[in-house]
């Protein structure tokens, strides 16, 4: 249906309004062919994205168009730029030649993000094909394609010198920093929310020393800097349809010099517990070993390079995170939910409460994981 037709069947502006920019940004980024359809993608918390379809001679090709969070990345060329920096040094390794990967479209400028009216930067990407993601994990099959993916995305990037990349959001993963923005938000109580919260903050604060762990492993030079993705939800990394491995790991803003304890620690996070982050029911909350068992295999399957060190650390990263994750919820509960969108007003600490759950499963079974990754090297 063309813009016109869609404006006189009255749908309503704001699609009239969407429609008519995505295709001005195809052909701000010089896509072929014509706008046939477009849909809103609902990925991540943080960016608006749309998939768009056009038509060049008989072939449908698929785009993705998605525009940056300018709260959360107040560097948005920086991030652009790192992203191009690893997509292209990913995309020119001839050992993954015929592989999907993703690639970033440049403006006839040449530049690889277009401006909108309110100084919105958007980016457009080719579409994975004939893969999906999934936001829970089913089986031991997908935890282990998943992390094996993130593992090879990581010695993809291995050759790449971490110190060439922005830190586009600086101590993303500083767990004691994150611990002390916790306590200053406590001290100020801006949205008068403590009282709600006194349980958590306890279960939080009696921690504090396995919260700073993985920080002193880094500062101590004790683990190798590296190039990571560090935001390793398990629907960032897709899968094929056909074979069921990863073809591709996708949403690459956060990527910056870290630690891979950290893409390890997030995409068990995520992937451990059949309940997504945001269950309110904490029964539902649980550490299922064989998939963590799958997640440790295919990891070290698809990156050779972790060290002794590294491999150690396996299990404690993944309490690190998931409580790194609970402050930041928790945080952003008492601050009055700026940062991450929210559904309802105790979303954030409905959060928070369902990775506190998980802390503790992770603390009920770390004997039973620890010997799991000890066989394995
Ligand atoms: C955000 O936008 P999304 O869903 O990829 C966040 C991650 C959190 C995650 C929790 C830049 O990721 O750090 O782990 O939400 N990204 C940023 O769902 O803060
Ligand atoms: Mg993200």
């Amino acid at each position: 249906m063309s813009h016109k037709e869609r404006a006189s069947t009255g749908m309503d502006q704001q699609n009239v309004d969407t429609e008519l920019w995505l295709s001005e940004l195809c052909a701000r980024f010089q896509l072929e062919g014509d706008m046939q359809n477009w849909e809103t993608l609902e990925i991540g918390l943080m960016n608006r994205t749309y998939k768009v379809e056009l038509t060049s001679r008989g072939n449908v090709r698929g785009y993705i168009l998605q525009k940056l969070n300018g709260e959360v990345f107040s560097e948005p060329v920086r991030v652009i730029e790192n992203v191009k920096l690893v997509t292209e040094h990913i995309g020119a390794q001839t050992i993954l030649a015929g592989k999907q990967k993703l690639k970033l479209f440049s403006t006839s400028e040449g530049l690889a993000y277009a401006i909108d009216h309110s100084g919105g930067y958007w980016r457009c990407y080719n579409c994975i094909e004939d893969a999906y993601t999934v936001d829970v994990v089913e089986n031991e099959d997908q935890a282990y394609a998943a992390a094996k993916g993130y593992g090879e995305f990581l010695e993809n990037v291995a050759s790449l010198d971490a110190s060439a990349l922005y830190e586009v959001i600086p101590d993303f993963h500083h767990t004691p920093k994150r611990l002390s923005t916790l306590r200053v938000s406590i001290k100020r109580d801006e949205s008068s929310r403590v009282e709600l919260a006194k349980a958590e903050i306890e279960v939080i604060l009696v921690r504090e020393s396995i919260c700073a762990s993985l920080q002193n492993l880094r500062d101590s030079k004790s683990l190798p800097e590296r190039v990571t993705h560090n935001d390793t939800k398990i629907n960032n990394v897709m899968l094929s349809r056909s074979s069921g491995e990863a073809v591709c790991v996708i949403d690459l803003d956060t990527v910056m010099p870290g630690l891979s304890l950290y893409d390890f620690g997030d995409l068990a996070r995520a992937s451990v517990s059949p309940a997504a982050e945001d269950e309110p029911d904490l029964s539902r909350v649980e550490v299922r070993l064989p998939i963590f068992q799958a997640l440790c295999r295919g990891f070290l399957q698809g990156c050779p390079s972790l060290t002794r060190v590294e491999k150690e650390n396996l299990v404690r990263a993944i309490r690190v995170i998931t409580l790194e994750l609970a402050i930041r919820f928790l945080t952003d509960y008492l601050d009055g939910d700026q940062y991450f969108p929210v559904q309802y007003p105790e979303h954030n600490l409905v959060r928070c409460r369902n990775q506190l759950a998980l802390v503790k499963a992770l603390e009920e079974k770390e004997e039973e994981m620890e010997s799991y990754v000890k066989q394995l090297f």
